[in-house]
């Protein structure tokens, strides 16, 4: 009788436990990506989501194409033509702890890109309340003409900061790029996809590299719920016996 019981004691925690796991699995598997409209589909691309920024006002032309896209039906897009200047699109963020570790990654098209040696790339700045400059980071630099690359920055916010500039940018050369899903994720729910050829299995709005992560998520999230439901059914049972 003893035994009986807590046999099904044990049972109801380790129920209990392994629900527990899977739903925080499955939440873990979804990457939340901090990028406003890192796809570019949004209406509001270059007038709310996104801020412009050149370092002279050079010669510089910002829009969104909707004749260019890796995924969903746009991109954005900087023509460059001097180079000794900055043009950059760009988001500020205030929410991230110092010491917290990010990966902030997108996708580069470019046509004639040339001088200097910095070319198209992605860019995190770090700053503190009174906007001194406390670090940056630089993606790769795609030059020349080249088809969707993937490029990335892993990066560690550091101590003192209370806000981040994130953005892309065509920085000391000339030319053209696009640029498409842009991502934003805390670094262990990072997933690079699954493959580079630009398949466009990422969704539009930029939430997920891959589709199949979603259904690990959701597979998750459901072995968790049936967990819970079977274990509310047993203590009843349990209960009324
Ligand atoms: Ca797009």
């Amino acid at each position: 009788m003893f035994r009986k019981k807590n046999t099904r004691k044990a049972v109801f925690i380790l129920i209990i436990v392994v629900g527990l796991l899977a739903t925080q699995l499955g939440s873990a598997l979804a990457a939340t990506n901090y990028i406003k409209n890192g796809g570019a589909e949004a209406d509001t691309g270059l007038t709310d989501d996104w801020l412009t920024w050149s370092l002279s006002g050079n010669v510089t032309q910002y829009s969104v194409d909707s004749s260019v896209s890796r995924s969903g039906s746009r991109s954005f897009k900087i023509e460059h033509g001097a180079t000794t200047d900055i043009s950059k699109i760009h988001q500020w963020f205030e929410l991230f702890l110092p010491g917290g570790e990010y990966v902030y990654s997108g996708w580069i098209k470019t046509e004639n890109i040339s001088g200097g040696d910095r070319f198209a790339h992605l860019d995190v700045v770090f700053y503190d309340d009174d906007y001194n400059t406390l670090g940056a980071a630089n993606s790769a630099g795609v030059p020349g003409t080249e088809d969707w690359t993937y490029v990335t920055i892993e990066f560690t916010v550091p101590r003192g900061t209370t806000k981040i500039d994130i953005g892309f940018l065509i920085d000391d050369s000339t030319g053209t790029a696009w640029f498409d899903d842009l991502e934003l994720v805390e670094a262990d729910e990072y997933k690079a996809p699954s493959t580079g050829s630009g398949s466009g299995s990422g969704s539009g709005s930029g939430a997920s590299p891959a589709t199949g992560d979603n259904t690990f998520a959701l597979l998750f999230a459901a072995l968790g719920l049936t967990a819970s439901i079977a274990f509310i059914t047993t203590l009843k049972r349990a209960k009324n016996k």
